[in-house]
């Protein structure tokens, strides 16, 4: 016999032996049923030819109509499982314990270390559930407490107020003025401090949050991970990356030297630097610098944007903010101002806060998890560090769950009297704005009373206008541009003293 025909016999007879031994041991596991598979993958690249990444959360939607609220999706060499709806959403990160608490690898958030120390990134290890701990016991002394959060977002409401009274209705972009007051409401917490709005510190921290958004987003941002010749030196992938990066770093020098105080979040955690717990958990300065970034960028950008996205809508809704101000003045008689007692007497207010988060679903694919082990989820087999997308977009446009998903109707969360929905209500349940299980957003309480106090403060004073009254801005969130917050485009308003 040729030398090659032994090989060949012998190839043939290692394969037929791994064949046999494969389908021995998903006979031991029982029924594997494979997610569904979205047709029309291409050697190499798989399904990147149908996506493009700006958008992927809308083409994921369209998706389920013909496979169903799971499937499955393939990025180069990396398989996601997309999981669309609220049910899948549940099972997978509340009914299956920790199964989908994990971050899957990725070049972006290896470098310098940020998985390692990361809040947001990094994968389900002791130090992710120690750094939640002591984050969230820090929240609650700071400034759960509701007195507390009022006294923190007054001087920064006035200001807000103050700065748009100073347009004298003329006619303004409200991101930037938004966001330092947000954000302001972010450093006394976080440092105990708090910026001049317009300052300097501001800028720069508006530019970070740019650079991160994008660098680190669900859309083209995500081309880092998946293709490594773009981490060459002098693709701009990879420049912006180390500029956001390197800005960032320049920022933090000057806070930790100029601002932090004791009594704040962070102060917090640098305390426990030198614990006996912090050294086994590895609790160092880029830990801290990184938990500091996390917490800035969640806490600012979605809230800003939420904002002006609800100015943008109550100028397609007139009768919206007309009601918003009449619930308001029921509740202030006097000239007082709006405190969190109010808001069990003004649902039809909250109704569309939530109604809002519901509609411009902004952070629509949620931060990327990943399967920590072999799990199933509705009969179908997903394995150990398996990507997975929350396709919070898709849950919150389902046809099935909100019928007209594209309009916006506060109503959804009104009971026929006018009341609020119970919290156990189906309709608050399905939204997931703030993730679930065990990865849920640490600042949802913050958010949600954060959010309560600057709409109302900011209707009780203004009411607002287009511009032009013939050309309204772009309120369709399907149009708004993807980083890892959904941004509505640039656009101004009047704000009408009242
Ligand atoms: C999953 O990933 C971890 C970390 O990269 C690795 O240690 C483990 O072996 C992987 N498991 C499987 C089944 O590939
Ligand atoms: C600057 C200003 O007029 N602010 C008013 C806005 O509304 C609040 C109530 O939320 C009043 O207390 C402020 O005086």
């Amino acid at each position: 016999m040729m030398v090659a025909d032994l090989i060949f016999i012998s190839v043939v007879f290692i394969f037929g032996l791994v064949n046999i031994y494969s389908k021995l041991i998903s006979a031991f596991h029982g029924k594997r049923n494979r997610v569904p598979r979205i047709k029309g993958r291409l050697p190499f690249i798989g399904h990147a030819h149908l996506l493009d990444m700006q958008k992927c959360h809308i083409k994921f939607e369209e998706w389920t109509k013909q496979y169903g609220p799971i499937f499955e999706v393939r990025l180069y060499d990396e398989t996601i499982v997309v999981l669309n709806d609220y049910k899948s959403v549940h099972d997978a990160l509340v009914k299956s314990d920790d199964a989908f608490a994990g971050r899957p690898k990725m070049y972006r958030t290896d470098v310098v270390d940020r998985s390692r120390n990361s809040i947001v990134w990094q994968t389900y290890t002791p130090k992710l559930v120690f750094l939640r701990k002591e984050v969230l016991k820090s929240l609650k002394a700071y400034g759960d407490g509701l007195d507390n959060l009022e006294q923190k977002c007054i001087p920064e409401m006035d200001r807000l107020v103050q700065r748009i009274r100073d347009k004298s209705v003329t006619a303004f972009d409200p991101a930037p003025i938004v966001h330092d007051a947000v954000s302001n409401v972010m450093m006394s917490f976080l440092l105990g401090c708090r910026f001049e709005h317009g300052s300097r510190e501001f800028c720069e921290l508006k530019k970070i949050g740019t650079l991160f958004n994008v660098a680190f987003g669900s859309g083209e941002g995500r081309s880092l991970d998946i293709l490594p010749w773009l981490r060459f030196w002098g693709c701009h992938q990879r420049k912006r990356l180390e500029h956001a990066l390197t800005s960032r770093d320049a920022f933090w020098e000057k806070i930790t030297a100029n601002y932090l105080r004791d009594e704040s979040v962070i102060g917090n955690i640098m305390r426990h630097q030198n614990s006996k717990l912090g050294t086994t958990m590895n609790l160092n300065d880029g830990t801290i610098k990184e938990v500091f970034t996390n917490l800035v960028l969640a806490g600012t950008d979605t809230t800003t944007t939420a904002i002006v996205c609800l100015l943008s809508l109550v100028l397609h809704y007139p009768k919206v903010q007309r009601r918003i101000q009449g619930e308001i003045d029921k509740c202030t008689e006097g000239g007082n101002p709006v405190t969190l007692a109010d808001r069990q007497n003004m649902p039809y207010t909250q109704a569309v806060i939530l109604e809002t988060l519901r509609y411009i679903a902004h952070v629509p694919l949620a931060v990327p998890h990943c399967t920590i082990r072999d799990v199933h989820i509705q009969d179908y087999f997903i394995p150990e560090n398996t990507t997975v997308y929350i396709n919070i977009w898709a849950a919150h446009h389902d046809p099935e769950v909100w019928p007209d998903p594209y309009s916006f109707k506060p109503e959804r969360f009104l009971e026929e009297d006018g009341s609020l929905v119970h919290p156990q209500h189906h309709n608050r349940k399905r939204l997931l704005v703030f993730g679930a299980g065990r990865r849920v957003c640490l600042g949802e309480v913050l958010a949600k009373n954060r959010l309560f106090l600057f709409v109302t403060s900011l209707f009780k004073n203004f009411t607002f206008q287009p511009e032009d009254h013939s050309q309204l801005p772009e309120v369709d969130p399907r149009k708004y541009e993807l980083g890892l917050v959904l941004h509505p485009q640039k656009f101004q308003i009047k704000a009408i003293p009242r």
